[in-house]
């Protein structure tokens, strides 16, 4: 299969609260060299560069506020005089009132987010931008006729809301691909999130869809981040319910139990009748991540892959997290090789 990438990721290196100080974020550019590096030694495909692609295909799942927010927020802030990376510190939660917007860059950082965790400074709007059309890339390619394709994006998507930043992501890649797809003549997409947090962002924006269902397995969020979203009962609304599948898993899942969860989940994607899956393939439930508490191996990923190739479909892998830098490119190519041997 192609990969997609695009080398405008290293404008993007924030920092994260850690351990009660400010330090580089576990999202760190060295991500995506490890995965490029892992890609070109498996001999997995040809590696292509990104197209750029139209605005509106943002806008197709964000709002437009969210995304010039996204624009002209560095700006706004170097104009207050600081020289650091921008980050909120204060949101709108229970009983305020949510719907102004608020004129001052340190509000609108906070209705923008919903956490600390997407920092924004020069280069990140033009990395977050080429991560997008990385996957929009990578969905053409899927389009014009591909079995598969890898767009190996950073920073990371899923946990970005219709116009919400947080958890490292500010696009929704898989969601922006999955809603081109669409638009490019499917009928049907299902998104599945093996990353280890629950994708909160995708959720958010397909929730009321019956078109896009979207499968999470993830760190049960009574104990795990994003902490707010990712229950069993959280099944969509309106037209789009019953087309949101949450598969919420235990502190310490191993293979075995996640291998059940992962046979669930595509079943409903294959009741589903998609034309296309949209893998948001993130490898955090590696044993050894440094933030995320599944215990999967190097070789339970090629068996993920295996699984996934079961059903069948077209398949854009789209790159989440995954902050064991050293393991995370042999973890997300034995995915995308167990799929390959597999299909
Ligand atoms: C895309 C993605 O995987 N985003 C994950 C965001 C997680 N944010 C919370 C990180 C909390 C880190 N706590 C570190 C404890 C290390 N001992
Ligand atoms: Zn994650």
């Amino acid at each position: 299969m192609i990969t997609v990438f695009s080398p405008k990721h290293r404008l993007h290196h924030g920092v994260e609260l850690k351990d009660g100080s400010v330090k580089p974020s576990f999202e760190e550019p060295d991500r995506a060299e490890t995965v490029l590096a892992s890609v070109r030694a498996s001999g997995l495909g040809e590696v292509m560069g990104e197209q750029p692609q139209a605005r509106s295909c943002y806008t197709a799942v964000h709002s437009e506020r969210y995304v010039a927010f996204l624009e002209s927020a560095w700006s706004e802030w170097a104009a207050t005089g600081r020289t650091h990376d921008a980050l909120p510190l204060v949101w709108p939660v229970r009983g305020m009132p949510v719907q102004q917007e608020p004129r001052h860059i340190d509000g609108r950082l906070g209705f923008y987010a919903i956490d600390a965790g997407a920092p924004i400074a020069s280069g990140t709007w033009e990395a977050v931008r080429a991560s997008a059309d990385v996957a929009l890339t990578a969905m053409d390619a899927l389009v014009g006729g591909a079995a598969a394709a890898f767009a190996l994006c950073r920073p990371p998507g899923h946990h970005a809301g219709h116009e919400l930043a947080g958890g490292y992501c500010y696009l929704n890649n898989a969601a922006i691909a999955a809603q081109h797809g669409l638009d490019q003549g499917a009928r049907r997409v299902a998104v599945l999130d093996v990353d280890f947090h629950h994708g909160n962002g995708t959720q958010d924006i397909f929730y009321d869809r019956p078109d896009v269902l979207f499968a999470s397995i993830h760190g049960d969020p009574r104990d795990s981040y994003p902490y707010f979203s990712g229950h069993a009962d959280e099944t969509g609304i309106g037209p789009g319910h019953g087309f949101n599948a949450n598969y919420p898993l235990p502190w310490g899942t191993d293979w075995t139990s996640y291998a059940d969860a992962l046979d669930s989940a595509l079943v409903r994607i294959r009741n589903h009748r998609a034309d296309m899956l949209v893998v948001s393939l993130g490898v955090d439930t590696f044993a050894d991540d440094p933030i995320s508490h599944f215990r999967l191996t190097s070789e339970d990923f090629l068996r993920m892959g295996q699984r996934i190739a079961g059903a069948g479909l077209p398949t854009l892998f789209v790159m989440e997290g995954g902050y064991m830098v050293e393991e995370i490119g042999i973890n997300a190519v034995n995915t995308l090789m167990g799929f390959e041997a597999a299909r």
